[in-house]
């Protein structure tokens, strides 16, 4: 499925509206990391976001130790960062 890379302006408008979020220029992607009381919380964060992932049929890279959780967003199908990304990381802002 094609969908567009964003431009670097693009990303810089977007990014500018997600500031806990950084770009990952190696992988053309956006990163940011949380930190969580206790492994409950971040699995229950966790939960949360897989329900989005599959709703928005866009899923993350992500990881978890124990209470933190680290999300990195980017486009397969775009070989890089793009508007569904942006859409991804707005919804789970909105957590
Ligand atoms: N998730 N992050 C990410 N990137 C994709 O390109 C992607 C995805 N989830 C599902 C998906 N693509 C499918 O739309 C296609 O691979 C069919």
């Amino acid at each position: 499925m094609a969908i567009a890379k964003l431009t670097p302006e693009e990303r810089e408008a977007a990014l500018a509206g997600l500031p806990d979020w950084r770009w990952d220029a190696d992988r053309d992607a956006i990163v940011r990391q949380w930190k969580f009381a206790d492994f409950s919380e971040a699995w229950a964060f966790m939960s949360r976001v897989a329900l989005i992932a599959e709703k928005m049929d866009h899923h993350p890279e992500w990881s978890n130790v124990y209470n933190r959780v680290s999300i990195l967003l980017t486009t397969h199908d775009a070989g890089g960062l793009s508007a569904r990304d942006i859409r991804f990381a707005q919804a789970v802002q909105s957590l």
